[in-house]
């Protein structure tokens, strides 16, 4: 406990230093130390203040999130632990929190019961608990809103986002931004306020008086909470318990918000939000590519192709200040392409995400290009050509001969092999997948696609790359699809069966989109380009086994040139806003396909379409796994949260496998079978899992991926 709070002094001012590495958590132990450093200096007369600080990076990123298992598994029920230390803190000498880093959750609870705080300017605080599927649970709710105002509050802890040092100082949150030195700019501070009354935050009642404000405030919030965060609860119990703060006393608050913060904290969704969380970190993490493995400096790359993806990573790139050669075959295509680059830019200043100086900056980092001449200068390469093996492998063969030789050449390939691509060169250690998602500038997924012979270092130094581009990581094994489209098209197929077999195209949508995915299969396909996915049937249907059941009407709308959103009508119709629109016609020709081809019509259920698409996704999902295409099934899952609209309070496919339960997900696997053929042919990992009474989160393979 001594070290992990220690408590110094500096002549009349106490100096509370918390260390726990490497975020200073606030768990059990160190709340223990604050409350003895504390009471430490309460009994010392001679101390006037305290300081109240974080040692190593930062000053405290919240409570500590391990723990939470322990309250909702029963061994432990110390949620409630903070309150009383808080209340320690206030009733006590006057104490200054001096933030550096991020004052985060229980961080800032903590920071809000000190009289005063003082900042460095690059420091954020925010109430992120609704991002774990929880809310503040140390009085945040009842502590913020006197100090920045409802508004504010209820928007930082319903939204969970945070907010920087700066605009803590105009809020009134923080009292002063230290430049330089924060112990010696917060023990000057302390000096300063040392004999004046110390102000209680708990007391301050200024900034909640305006009843008349209160309830378009709070039901505009409730209103944003369900369309920004749809199908989440937590964001809703933070603005019940910030509206608390204006009709209980303080206590009552901070007890309405106990009630509510364990509710959320025992739920599902809190569960599958913490998953998320660790497996974010986890992913980073490749047991034969060890932390130590030397990464390559990437300081310039050039992309090959101005396209839509092309265009796309040469933005991400350029966002990171990486200058970019951006190369096409011809002139119109990379006028095309740049002309693209600046709309998409154009809206993101109309949005206000950058300035036109940024911009500017920005465009001046990606240079067009025509030829391979300024190859051998760069430090790695992304191709992102049309998606054909032959073009992509003569590619290859042309950078083997343009490039340096300790460059990284990467294909942003969604579907074929690595290792023939590589085999184009005369050094496949050098050769890797960097899978982006549409649009590459903002989805955060990364696919890092490791073939049978990628080197570590290209391993090591493409994850490192992932995060510095603000992009998620996820090392994949080499097949078909990888791990992301691979079960996609299983999803898709059974979406486009249920429809076949009866279901609207806007029931299956309105299904998925209600069991919480941004977007139903059929509607992304249509924004996709129904195109891409025909004709990279037409190049696989000799592999097809004429015997099992494959999709008739998705191929029948292409014949008649229905490709989505860009012809104006695929699944649906599209008006000039880009609005979906049900469209009869289709309804009507894909009933009369589904009858000509003898297929039984029914009505579904939303409940079977949730299953028939869902099921088979993960029932694919635990084939990558057993096969090692996928690390963990965290992996899966942080793929599908991250590129594929999953919704992130379900934990992905494979942890909502486990919340249904392995063994239910396995029978309805076999009913299906028993319906609807081999198709459905339980994953053997499904069904040793079931049969094993196991989870998938229990069981990770670790293998390296090389299949
Ligand atoms: C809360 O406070 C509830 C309260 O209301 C009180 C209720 C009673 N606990 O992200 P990084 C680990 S809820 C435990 O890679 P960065 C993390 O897993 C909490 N562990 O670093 C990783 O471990 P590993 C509200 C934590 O520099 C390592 O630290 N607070 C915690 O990119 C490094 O993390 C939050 O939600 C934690 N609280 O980012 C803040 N935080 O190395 C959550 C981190 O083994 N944290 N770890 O993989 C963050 O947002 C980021 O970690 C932060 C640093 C921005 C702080």
């Amino acid at each position: 406990m001594a070290d992990l709070v220690e408590l110094t002094r500096d002549n009349q001012i106490a100096i509370v230093t918390i260390n726990n590495p490497p975020v200073n958590a606030l768990s059990p132990a160190v709340a223990q130390g604050i409350a003895h450093a504390i009471d430490q200096a309460s009994r010392d007369d001679s101390i006037k203040a305290v300081v109240l600080m974080g040692a190593g990076r930062t000053f405290v990123a919240g409570a500590d999130i391990k723990e939470f298992d322990k309250i909702t598994s029963g061994q432990t029920s110390r949620a409630a632990g903070l309150l009383p230390l808080l209340l320690q803190i206030e009733n006590g000498k006057p104490a200054v929190a001096a933030i550096h880093g991020s004052a985060f959750g229980g961080g800032l609870e903590l920071a809000m019961a000190t009289h005063y705080r003082v900042a460095a300017p690059a420091s954020q605080l925010g109430q992120p608990e609704v991002k774990l599927g929880i809310i503040p649970g140390a009085g945040g709710t009842q502590r913020l809103p006197r100090l920045v105002g409802l508004a504010k509050a209820v928007e930082m802890c319903a939204e969970g986002n945070p907010i920087s040092a700066r605009e803590a100082l105009t809020l009134g949150l923080v009292d002063r931004l230290i430049e330089g030195n924060l112990s010696a700019g917060a023990l000057q501070f302390a000096r300063e306020i040392s004999e004046r009354p110390a102000p209680k935050t708990r007391e301050r009642e200024e900034k909640l008086r305006q009843p008349e404000q209160h309830e378009p405030l709070f039901s505009g919030a409730r209103e944003r909470v369900r369309a920004k965060q749809r199908g989440m609860i937590a964001p809703l119990a933070a603005v019940d318990a910030v509206e608390a703060a204006t009709q209980l006393s303080f206590e009552e608050g901070c007890q309405l918000e106990q009630k509510l913060f364990r509710k959320c904290l025992f739920s599902d969704q809190s569960k599958a939000l913490i998953h998320i969380f660790f497996g974010e970190r986890e992913v980073a993490k490749i047991p034969d590519v060890p932390k130590e493995t030397p990464v390559l400096p990437i300081n310039s790359v050039a992309v090959v192709g101005a396209g839509t993806m092309g265009g796309g990573i040469a933005m991400v790139f350029a966002n990171a200040g990486i200058p970019v050669l951006l190369k096409d075959a011809d002139q119109p295509a990379l006028v095309r392409g740049l002309a693209t680059i600046e709309k998409n830019y154009q809206s993101s200043i109309k949005r206000g995400r950058f300035t036109r100086q940024y911009v500017d900056e920005r465009l001046k980092l990606i240079q067009p290009t025509l030829s391979y001449d300024d190859f051998g200068k760069v430090d790695m390469v992304v191709e992102a050509v049309f998606e054909g093996i032959a073009l992509k492998k003569d590619v290859f063969a042309q950078l083997d001969r343009a490039c340096r030789k300790d460059a990284i050449l990467a294909s942003n390939t969604s579907t074929l092999n690595i290792d023939e691509i590589a085999s184009a060169t005369s050094r496949p250690e050098s050769v890797i997948g960097t899978h982006f998602f549409s649009p590459a500038n903002v989805m955060r997924l990364l696919e890092i696609v490791r073939g049978q012979r990628t080197g570590k270092q290209m391993i090591a130094t493409c994850m490192q790359l992932a995060k510095k581009l603000g992009k998620i990581g996820v090392l994949v094994g080499n097949c078909r699809g990888f791990v992301g489209n691979r079960m996609f098209h299983h999803y898709v197929r059974e979406a486009v069966f249920l429809v076949e077999e009866g279901a609207s195209p806007q029931a299956v949508d309105q299904a998925l989109y209600d069991f919480g995915m941004a977007l139903g299969p059929l509607a992304t396909g249509d924004l996709a380009g129904l195109d891409v996915g025909w004709r990279i049937r037409k190049e696989y249907r000799h592999l097809e086994n004429p015997a099992v059941r494959q999709p008739i009407v998705g191929d029948r709308l292409c014949e008649l040139g229905r490709y989505g959103q860009k012809t104006g009508a695929g699944w649906y119709r599209y008006d000039e806003n880009r609005r979906a629109i049900a469209d009869p016609e289709v309804n009507d020709l894909i009933r009369k396909w589904a009858i000509e081809a003898g297929i039984p019509q029914r009505e579904i259920s939303a409940t079977e379409i949730v299953e028939r698409c869902i099921y088979a996704l993960l029932n694919e999902g635990a084939r990558i796994l057993e096969e090692g295409v996928a690390l963990r099934s965290a992996d899966i899952d942080i793929i599908y949260v991250n590129g594929y609209g999953f919704p992130s309070y379900r934990g992905g496919p494979m942890w909502y496998a486990d919340t249904v339960g392995v063994k239910n997900v396995y029978q309805r696997v076999g009913d299906f079978r028993a319906r609807h053929g081999e198709l459905w042919e339980p994953a053997p990992l499904l069904r040793r899992l079931a049969e094993e009474n196991r989870t998938f989160a229990g069981f990770s393979r670790l293998q390296p991926a090389t299949v």
